[in-house]
């Protein structure tokens, strides 16, 4: 798609930015769409918690405080969704996996992290991609609380991958040594997700 292609990148050369930047088959949004499958859940702050679980020594349970409690890191990063849009210079908040790590110790067969989210919903990932620089477990977005529809009040953010596998409404994490897909990759998305590679759908 060479002319699409060109007009995407001119749309980002004049919104200053480097063209470079903006993986095939995707143009940029200014604003953030909402998207999911079904309702966005009630989420209760006094029962809320996060676990972490499966190929780790210690498992943990914390609360929303125990978690906002541990040191907090700032990233800016961009998001790219399957769905074609770009959001540039999206800013999180939150807990990085290596704060969580000190807590669990991972074991050596640790090679997969399930994000698990409210009524079920999965997503999958290497260990890898959620021990980036850039990845973090979200507790505000663009200098506030998440909103209701963004994830609140924690989601995940894992920068490497198509937006749809970082989890919104984020209430566990399962380490595991062997690959589980996630919701939407049972759908027919594709397993790995590397937009520089458009791995969209399928295998
Ligand atoms: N719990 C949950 N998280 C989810 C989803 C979902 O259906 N449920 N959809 C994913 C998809 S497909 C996308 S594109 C992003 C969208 O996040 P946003 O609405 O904040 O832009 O959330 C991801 N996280
Ligand atoms: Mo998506």
């Amino acid at each position: 798609m060479p002319l699409f292609r060109s007009k995407a990148e001119d749309k980002v050369r004049a919104a200053g930015y480097d063209p470079a930047r903006l993986p095939p088959g995707q143009y940029l949004t200014e604003k953030w769409p909402v998207l999911h499958a079904g309702d966005v859940p009630k989420v209760d702050l006094a029962t809320w918690d996060l676990r972490v679980w499966g190929e780790v020594e210690n498992e943990i349970t914390l609360t929303f405080e125990e978690l906002t409690a541990l040191p907090a890191t700032e990233v800016t990063s961009d998001i790219h969704c399957v769905t074609r849009w770009s959001r540039f210079d999206a800013h999180f908040k939150g807990v990085h996996w290596r704060e969580i790590a000190k807590l669990v110790q991972p074991k050596s067969s640790a090679h997969f992290a399930i994000a698990h989210a409210e009524a079920g919903f999965t997503a999958n990932s290497p260990l890898a991609a959620i021990e980036d620089e850039n990845a973090l477990i979200v507790y505000e977005a663009d200098g506030g609380p998440l909103t209701p529809d963004h994830g609140w009040p924690v989601r995940l953010f894992v920068p490497t991958k198509y937006f749809w596998k970082s989890a919104k409404w984020l209430r566990g994490i399962e380490l595991t040594a062997a690959d589980k897909p996630g919701f939407w990759e049972r759908y027919g998305y594709n397993n790995d997700a590397d937009y520089w590679k458009e791995e969209r759908y399928g295998f």
